[in-house]
């Protein structure tokens, strides 16, 4: 008799553990059913945007913009540092002709005309100093408008 009331608790106990089980387990599915169906889309945006944003080489690789004035006889800034592998974009604007933005061992050049946003993406996947000049003559000194971009590691 003793024994058999110990196996009714035994029984009953384990019933318990059975039913918190299976009610914890239509717990999850409900909330994951749940989450499928609202937040899909949403989490699978938000997982994406974690990872560039936890990604060094995806931030790297947001295209850069540098603003560059092109004045008789002078780039502004006339040096530029740029990240190897970084898509680097020159925005120039002429202020006084049309002057003649021109990198030789990168086989880049653009006119520039003034009053207009002149747009340059640059190569810049090779370690190196580029030099660029102004190829279209426009005065005196020509000759000394001139600068370089740095491409670093
Ligand atoms: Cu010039």
């Amino acid at each position: 008799m003793k024994r058999r009331a110990s196996w009714v608790i035994v029984l009953a106990t384990r019933l318990g553990e059975v039913k918190r089980a299976m009610a914890w387990r239509s717990r999850s599915a409900a909330l994951f059913a749940a989450a499928f169906l609202s937040g899909g889309l949403g989490l699978g945006g938000a997982l994406l945007a974690q990872e560039a944003k936890s990604d060094p080489a995806k931030k790297a690789n947001k295209e850069r913009v540098i603003k560059v004035t092109a004045k008789r006889f002078v780039y502004t800034p006339n040096e530029i540092v740029v990240k190897k592998g970084q898509k680097v974009v020159l925005e120039f604007t002429s202020v006084d002709f049309v002057h003649g933005f021109k990198i030789p061992d990168m086989d880049l050049r653009a006119d520039l005309p003034p009053g207009k946003l002149t747009r340059v993406a640059i190569n810049a996947d090779k370690v190196g100093v580029y030099d660029f000049l102004c190829d279209n003559f426009c005065g005196a000194d020509h000759e000394e408008m001139s600068g370089r971009i740095v491409v670093t590691n």
